[in-house]
């Protein structure tokens, strides 16, 4: 009983000093880094436009972190407005959150402001500017937390694989701001320019006089399944890619590449495809998920998938495309050496096709209400 006593006390200070050490070794890490948010002029479209470039850059540089590191990023502003940064996904002190007097006071132009929060998570994520319209136009950026080497769910031949984040993005030469007031104003021009007006012309020609007829009998705009056109969709900040290799060691058949994809669109859905065969998806939105191999996915706004792509054979560069639900553009990634092995655009939409089965819904939801009135 003695004894017994003796060692409870002679242990536990020892636990403690174990578990002390302990903490301080996994607290120890801070990954710092230096973001400068600058003024900077473009020409993704044909017109020279102004944008926010992040060390130089659009995207944004991609953040890395292993879990149980502490974050520590400083934000200088050197542009004539006030920023913020959000970190979108993520498990954090609300202070650290990046909302505008809501979390913080916004970070007003020359100064400097740091973030600092634990990593407690890991995952594909990513961050982008909370004031204004400013990640239209270029604040969007990758945020990757590894698993470290002894985590109990990691997965020997995924998470060991050589990757690549990947943003996406669209770009207007448009002021974002005036996107945001057509929008509200109902305007037709994004349809013009996609040339998804759904004239008169085109309804008879696909046979839908009467569902145009019934449309505009009820006021109803053309629909579409995205309202903004946009110039031009990017990866990474490009419209294409090639990629060669990871690290410096070059790709070649059976290798195999986990793309950790953002959509860090303003209002694009994007369908992904993969001309070396099936994609497997092993984690959403920073989850893990069970491998699903698919053909194509769409991917919503802000939403992240990880998908592991194999490259099937030698001498051949196979694209990962992205294409936007509306179908109207498109950006591509060619992975692997050699000759260009393309997706293949998607059909256009069939709009009074979609009409129609709008218009049938309605019809039925109508009868519903009826029923239960009655
Ligand atoms: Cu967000």
């Amino acid at each position: 009983m003695d004894n017994q006593k003796f060692l409870h006390k002679k242990l536990l200070p020892l636990t403690l000093l174990a578990l002390f050490i302990s903490q301080v070794s996994i607290a120890q890490k801070v990954v710092h880094y230096d973001l400068y948010v600058r003024d900077t002029v473009v020409n993704y479209a044909g017109k020279e436009k102004r944008a926010i470039a992040v060390n130089g850059q659009i995207p944004m540089p991609t953040l890395e972190f292993t879990e149980g590191d502490t974050a520590e990023i400083v934000v200088h502003n050197q542009l004539k407005e006030s920023t913020s940064l959000h970190w979108h996904g993520l498990f954090l002190p609300n202070k650290e959150d990046g909302v505008p007097f809501l979390t913080q006071m916004p970070i007003e132009p020359g100064t400097t402001y740091t973030y600092r929060f634990p990593i407690i998570q890991t995952g594909t994520h990513w961050y982008h500017s909370h004031s204004g319209l400013q990640e239209q136009i270029g604040m969007y950026g990758s945020f990757i937390m590894h698993k470290r080497a002894d985590d109990k769910t990691f997965r020997k031949g995924i998470d060991d694989l050589p990757e690549i984040p990947i943003m996406l993005s669209e770009w207007t030469n448009l002021n974002p701001n005036n996107v945001h007031r057509m929008l509200h104003n109902a305007s037709d021009w994004f349809a013009i320019r996609k040339g998804a007006t759904q004239s008169y012309a085109e309804a008879i020609q696909s046979g839908k006089f009467k569902t145009k007829l019934t449309n505009e009998w009820k006021r109803m705009l053309a629909m579409d399944v995205s309202d903004v056109y946009y110039e031009r969709v990017l990866m990474n900040g490009n419209h294409h890619t090639d990629l060669k290799s990871i690290d410096g060691k070059p790709l070649k058949a059976g290798d195999k590449v986990r793309l950790r994809i953002s959509n860090g669109g303003a209002s694009s859905y994007f369908w992904l495809r993969y001309a070396g065969g099936k994609m497997s998806v092993v984690a959403s939105d920073g989850n893990d998920v069970q491998p699903v191999d698919v053909d194509r996915l769409i991917i919503a706004v802000s939403e992240t998938y990880d998908v592991v792509v194999t490259i099937p054979e030698d001498g051949k560069a196979f694209e990962f495309m992205a294409t936007t639900e509306d179908r109207t553009q498109s950006t591509s990634y060619f992975i692997g050496s050699g000759t260009k092995q393309y997706v293949g655009e998607m059909p256009r939409l069939k709009y009074f096709e979609g009409m129609k089965m709008m218009n049938d819904m309605m019809k039925m939801n109508g009868t519903a209400t009826l029923t239960i009135w009655e």
